[in-house]
């Protein structure tokens, strides 16, 4: 459970404090835009549920961009510096923003993270954000762009079910599908039509960190994460 949000409970955090909270958080977000701009470096906050392949697409990605564009990470964790481990581990400098009990990140802390690494040179900074699908939702971090990882095990009423984590997300990876022909009763399909029920403009990629499954779409799509597809993803 969360000290500063609350998880959404009004008991427990009221609305005041939780609408000065985030506009303090908001206040924030807006200082560390204007330092990534004025750098110019991408940041790209990846959200997704515990578990959902967060930190293998950064290594699959930190593979295929090696020598090529300089990455950089911050991960955030409840507990652990693992990922920031596993990150650094795979050639890209990482700063891990231990938690403790707050299930999101906030502007904040990624601020006081800029402070302790080496990021103006970056041309991508990417903040993996604490595995959940609800708070890190609604906390602006300054980030140019939201991804979403939505792995093909989680169920594919996850976009109905929190909305307003998909509503902000710029597109999806949609993970491990390279899983599929032992999920007999997913389909992408549905994912997709789930998908465009909430997104205002629904972009989702089907993703495999084991095979490289769309490794080069989302590659692309980092050069312009403005951009949309050229087609439909194909499911
Ligand atoms: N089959 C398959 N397994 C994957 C894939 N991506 C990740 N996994 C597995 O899924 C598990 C979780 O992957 P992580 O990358 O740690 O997931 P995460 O979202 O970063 O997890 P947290 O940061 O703990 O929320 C690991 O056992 C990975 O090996 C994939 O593309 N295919
Ligand atoms: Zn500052
Ligand atoms: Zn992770
Ligand atoms: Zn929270």
């Amino acid at each position: 459970m969360c000290e500063s949000c609350g998880c959404g409970d009004p008991h427990l955090v009221s609305v005041d404090v939780h609408d000065r909270v985030l506009s303090e958080n908001d206040r924030q977000a807006a200082h560390n835009r204007e330092h990534f701009a004025a750098a110019g470096v991408l940041a790209v906050n990846l959200m997704g549920s515990p578990g959902a392949g967060k930190t293998a697409v950064l290594e699959a990605t930190a593979r295929r961009l090696a020598g090529r564009r300089k990455l950089g990470a911050i991960a955030g964790d409840l507990a652990t510096d693992h990922d920031a481990a596993r990150l650094q581990r795979a050639g890209v400098p990482s700063r891990s923003i231990t938690t403790g009990n707050a299930c999101h990140l906030d502007a904040a802390m990624v601020h006081h993270a800029l402070h302790h690494m080496a990021w103006s040179g970056l041309d991508i900074l990417f903040i993996e954000n604490v595995g959940n699908l609800v708070c890190p939702a609604v906390y602006d971090l300054g980030e140019r762009a939201n991804v979403v990882a939505l792995s093909v095990t989680e169920g594919e009423d996850k976009p109905l079910k929190y909305p307003v984590m998909f509503k902000k997300a710029d597109l999806v990876l949609v993970t491990k599908v390279d899983l599929l022909p032992h999920l007999p009763g997913v389909s992408v399909d549905h994912i997709w039509d789930a998908l465009q029920r909430v997104m205002p403009e629904p972009r989702m990629l089907p993703f495999s960190a084991t095979t490289g499954e769309g490794l080069d779409e989302w590659i692309e799509w980092l050069q312009d994460p403005s951009r949309t597809f050229r087609s439909e993803p194909s499911v």
